[in-house]
Parts: structure tokens; sequence; C-alpha cells
């Protein structure tokens, strides 16, 4: 994945603050480092960087958390929103008839990023008609009107006509009909007054709506340059980065794209005309930081019966001690819900962390019945039992486990789980609610099957 180095570097500062006992000035600054060293690390521009880190360690020394929030939490919150900073705001192609023309070095991905974009407006129901206007590359005519033909859109192009004007006066003309016209441009190995020249030409003839910037993830330091020079000559108005499939550090691109002040409208996952992406900048970090796709799991669990009130109330009740078996096992319930599990699993980065295994339908279903085998145990123990555990001895666990069918070791795991629950909780100073646990776990990187019964922090 792209930005993996970064991702797993800064996945360890937020681990590093979670776990400390208290933020201190050189803990901020400790912290600070790390973040510098990460982005530079990813090819992140050094001036973006420098600023970055300023105003972290400025606002991490002198912002005070809100009453409930710890100094660690907080800290992570300014780091995320400084880094969101970068990402910009979230913008998007508006679905509407208009001229896209795209500009890029050699094979960053114009081309092709026309066919996904073609096919994207194409999907949306409006007309959309290709232009190939590369007068450079040998085969660029032959590239484009064969992704024009497999998607089934009109394409216009001029074999062996090295005047792109003119190409894209007769291509505007035959293809007027259009909705959406793209026009593909000429790249160039390295930027030049020729390149330059070109797309300034066509940019002031035709006065496209979008001019969108392609460029790859694998781009370094010079990012930045590249940008800054055909926003210059043409008025970049959006991005698309593609390649973000590959193994590029993706921080040039991301850092070029902060100093034009362009949003990145969409990113490119695979060299398939469906691998297009509309970019969410606050998705795009959550993952990056590893705190799931918290937006996706909240709509995920509004759509199941726990509500925060009951939530928080379980929480206030675990924390007063007065926490028994039976608001576990109510808790639990609604874990066990169908499908609840697997949004939660899909909506989480578990996937994309180095050396975490992928969670399978066989895990859901191991943790699931986990969850019933529990509750069958529950099933088999007094009143006085749930709402005691201590009672329970060694004579009431061999009794519960005839009962219900489950081994003793079961049920001694089932108390093990709810101490270690109470404990957890516990451990955990003022209460935050349910949707604040479930956070500082997915936080710590440690969100596995075995916690999520437990709500435990594990740190
Ligand atoms: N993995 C991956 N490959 C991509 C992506 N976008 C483009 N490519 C590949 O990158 C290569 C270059 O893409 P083109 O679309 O031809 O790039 P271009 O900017 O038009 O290049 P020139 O015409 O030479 O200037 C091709 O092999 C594409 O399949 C992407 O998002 N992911
Ligand atoms: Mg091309």
């Amino acid at each position: 994945m792209v930005l993996e180095g970064l991702s797993s570097s800064l996945r360890e500062t937020l681990r590093k603050i979670s776990g400390s006992t208290y933020i201190d000035r050189d803990t901020i600054k400790d912290v600070v480092k790390d973040v510098q060293r990460a982005l530079l690390k990813s090819d992140v521009n050094v001036k973006l960087v420098l600023d970055l880190s300023s105003r972290l360690e400025k606002r991490a020394s002198e912002e005070k958390p809100p009453a409930g929030m710890t100094a660690q939490d907080y800290m992570i919150k300014i780091i995320y929103e400084e880094l969101l900073g970068i990402l910009g705001e979230p913008s998007s192609l508006k679905i509407e008839p208009q001229t896209i023309m795209l500009v890029g070095l050699y094979g960053q991905g114009k081309t092709t990023s026309a066919g996904k974009l073609a096919k994207f407006f194409h999907r949306k129901g409006l007309n959309v008609g290709l232009i190939a206007a590369d007068i450079h590359r040998p085969g660029a005519y032959d590239q484009l009107e064969q992704i024009a033909r497999s998607i089934n859109v009109p394409f216009y192009g001029e074999r062996g006509n090295r005047d792109p004007e003119k190409i894209i006066k007769h291509g505007m003309e035959k293809l007027a009909d259009m909705q959406v016209k793209i026009i593909d441009t000429s790249g160039r190995d390295s930027l030049n007054d020729d390149l330059i020249k070109e797309i300034r030409g066509i940019k002031e003839r035709f006065k496209p709506d979008e001019v969108l910037l392609v460029m790859d993830a694998t781009v370094g330091q010079q990012a930045g340059n590249q940008a800054r020079t055909l926003n210059e000559a043409t008025g970049i108005t959006g991005v698309i980065i593609t390649k973000m499939d590959g193994t590029g550090k993706g921080g040039g691109a991301l850092s070029a794209v902060a100093q034009i002040h362009s949003p990145v409208y969409f990113i490119g996952t695979g060299e398939h005309l469906d691998d297009l992406e509309i970019f969410n900048p606050k998705k795009f970090l959550s993952r990056l930081l590893g705190l799931g796709d918290l937006e996706t799991l909240m709509e995920a669990f509004k759509d199941t019966q726990i509500t925060e009130e009951q939530a928080e109330e379980s929480m206030n009740k675990l924390m007063s001690g007065k926490f028994n078996l039976k608001d576990m096992y109510e808790i639990w319930e609604k874990f066990a819900q169908p499908g609840l599990m697997r949004k939660m699993f899909d909506a989480l980065p578990l996937t994309k962390i180095p050396g975490a295994s992928k969670i399978g339908d066989q895990d859901i279903e191991t943790a699931q019945n986990k969850l019933q085998n529990y509750r069958y145990i529950m099933d088999s123990m007094t009143f006085r039992e749930l709402e005691e555990p201590d009672i329970i001895n060694s004579k009431r666990i061999s009794r519960i486990s005839k009962g219900s069918g489950r081994s003793e070791e079961e049920i001694r795991s089932l108390l093990r789980e709810f101490k270690a629950m109470k404990k957890n909780v516990k451990a955990m100073k003022g209460n935050r609610g349910f949707k604040k646990l479930l956070k500082n776990q997915i936080r710590g990187g440690n969100f596995s099957l075995d916690n999520i019964p437990e709500f435990s922090e594990n740190q």
C-alpha cells in the first residue's frame, strides 16, 4: 500500500502517546520529532513538515484538552487535525456537463484516468466523449481509442496530426452533443518550455471547466515543483493521484497538492478503469493512522439497537462497580447481532496493518459462536450468580458446566473475561462512554476479535 511506511510509523507514534502516563514537554518534543521523521521519510515536502511540526509543538504545549478528554487523546487529536490540514478540504467534481483537460508528465496515468473519468460520468448518466490530444507519445491515439471502445463512449482523434489545438477544435465540434468532454494531453519526461507552451495554449483557447493534474504516488520531493509549474501554466483546478495501489511513498504527491492548494478529487487504485475512488481526506487519514474508518463504523452501530445512552448506562454501571454478568450478557447479545461484526471488520483497517491477519468469515463465525456459548453458560447460572459473579466457586462452576453443556474451562474463561473487562474499564479514569472505549481500542491498533466482547482497552 502507498504510504505504508508513513502509516506504520505514525501508528507507532500514536501508540506511544496512548501508552504514556503523562504528556510533558519532553514527550511533546519526542512526538513532534517522530512525526517529523515519519513525514520526511515519506517524501512529504520539507517546508510543509517544518511548518506542521512547529504548529504541532505550539498547540500541544499551549492548548488544554477540554473537560473529559485526556492529554493523550488531545495530542492525538491535534496530530490528526494538522495532518488533515495537509490533505485539504473534501471536494469533488460536479456531476454536470463540462469540459475537462488532463495534464501531467509522462506515464503518470493521464490516458488511463481519462478512461476512468469517462466511465465515472457515464455511470452517473451523462454522455461522455474522449478527445486524444496527445501528439507526443506514439500509440497515444490507439491507447485512448481502445479505452473508449472498451467502455463504449465516443472518441475523437487524428492520427498523425501534430497540432493538438486543431485536433481539439475538431473534436469539440464532432463531440458537441456530448455533455462531458475529456481531453487527454501530451506529457514529457520532465518539465520543459515546449510542454508548458502546449498545454497553456490549449487551456487559453478552449477554457476547460476543469484542468486536472494527474500525478502518480511515486513522485518524490520534485512533485511540488512539477505541480507549481503546471499550475502556473494552466491553473490546476483539481488533482488525481494515481497508483495509490502501488508501493510509492505518496508523500510527494500529497504535498504537491497542499502546495498548490488544489483539492484531490480522486485517487487511482489500479490499472482497471473501475479503479478510481473519490478522495475523502478524513477517511484516508483515519485509515492511514489506523483509527479505522470511524465514520463507517459509527454508521454501522447506528443501525443496531445500541444507542449511545444504553452504552453510556452500561459503562456507568461498569465503572460504579455494580456491573454484573447480566449487564455483560446484554452487551454481548447486541454484538452477536447478525451482520454487525462483519460490518465492524469491514470498516476497520485490520487487513492493512502489517502483520495483522485478515479477518475472514471463519473468524467472525468463531467469535459469534463464542458469544453464543457464553450465553448458554449464563443461562445456566442462577440469578444471584449473575448479579454477584464473585460467589462462583469451583463447585458452582461444575454445576453450571453440567447445566450448559460447556466445559469448566470455558466457564472460567468467561469469568476471566468478565473480570478483565471490569478491571480494564475501571482503570480508565473518567467515563467517556462506549464510543470512546471503542475508539481507544481501535486507536491502539490492537482491535482484535478477542478484545471485542471485553471492550477492553488493552493498553
Ligand atoms: N497500478 C496502477 N497503475 C496505473 C494507475 N493509473 C495508471 N496506471 C498505469 O500506469 C501506466 C501509465 O499510464 P498512462 O495512462 O498511459 O499514463 P499517461 O500519463 O497517459 O502517460 P503518457 O501518455 O506517456 O504521458 C499504464 O501502464 C497504466 O496502466 C493506477 O491507478 N494504478
Ligand atoms: Mg497518455
